[in-house]
């Protein structure tokens, strides 16, 4: 089913860092929107999207996720 994941993500210090990582996740089968804020270093996806897939792209990017919840 869709739903709304909350991402903790580190590693990001400027604004082109959030629109790198919203790429990448705007990528990932089954994102049907991501939002990434700065500074409250976290991505909102919609979608259907495992976490698994969601993290590994984050991580590809160059960014970490520090607790997937
Ligand atoms: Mo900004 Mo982020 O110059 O990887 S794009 S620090």
């Amino acid at each position: 089913m869709s739903r709304t994941i909350q991402l903790k993500i580190a590693g990001m210090t400027c604004s082109s860092c959030v629109g790198r990582v919203e790429k990448k996740l705007a990528q990932v089968s089954g994102v049907e929107n991501v939002s990434v804020n700065l500074a409250v270093e976290t991505a909102t996806v919609k979608g259907t999207a495992n976490l698994q897939d969601l993290v590994m792209a984050v991580t590809d990017a160059g960014y970490q996720v520090p607790t997937t919840n």
